[in-house]
């Protein structure tokens, strides 16, 4: 297996819309086994293809306390079935360093396919609906920032481009 590279805020691939998955094979299994990995290895609880510059409609999320309940969605669809916010506070690894509030449905219907191609539905709440939501919105190259106000964006952008700045 191996880590792949996590493109950052506000690199302009992360605005990238993702195609759908047609092609179940092999390649596409050693993507999500890599996509884990690079998840896991840097303690994220989800990440979208498109962060790591793959522009295709495929999320890997585990949210459990012990790292043991990976679930992977292809061609996620979700509906929202309690309109109710709830409000969490947000990272992402796109975004290191940077946490805030932003509302959400607090409950979602989630269909999606499995790294076989298999159909399933799941209902989601809690942590788990708010971590689809905020992973679909990488599919349409929307980030949780972008939710914050422009000043708040922009204080983070600056930030972040100061660190790419001397990392590079
Ligand atoms: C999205 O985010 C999410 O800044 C997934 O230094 C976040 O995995 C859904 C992370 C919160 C629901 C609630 C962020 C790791 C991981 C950082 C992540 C960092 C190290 C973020
Ligand atoms: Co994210």
């Amino acid at each position: 297996m191996s880590l792949l590279p996590i493109l950052e805020f506000p690199d302009s691939r992360l605005r990238k819309i993702a195609s759908p998955v047609t092609v179940f094979d092999e390649k596409l299994e050693v993507l999500i086994d890599n996509m884990f990995e690079t998840m896991y290895n840097a303690q994220g609880i989800g990440l979208a293809a498109t962060q790591i510059d793959v522009h295709k409609r495929l999320l890997v999320i585990d949210v459990s306390e012990n790292k043991d309940s990976p679930l992977t969605f292809i061609n996620p669809e979700f509906e929202v079935i309690e309109n109710e916010l709830s409000e969490y506070d947000e990272g992402c690894l796109s975004v290191p360093g940077f946490y805030d509030t932003v509302s959400r449905p607090q409950r979602i219907k989630v269909r999606a396919q499995d790294r076989l191609g298999q159909a399933f539905e799941m209902e989601a709440d809690g942590i788990l609906a708010v971590c689809i939501q905020h992973e679909v919105d990488h599919l349409e190259g929307k980030l949780f920032v972008d939710y914050l106000s422009s000043l708040k964006r922009q204080r983070i952008r600056k930030k972040l481009e100061k660190e790419h700045k001397k990392s590079a």
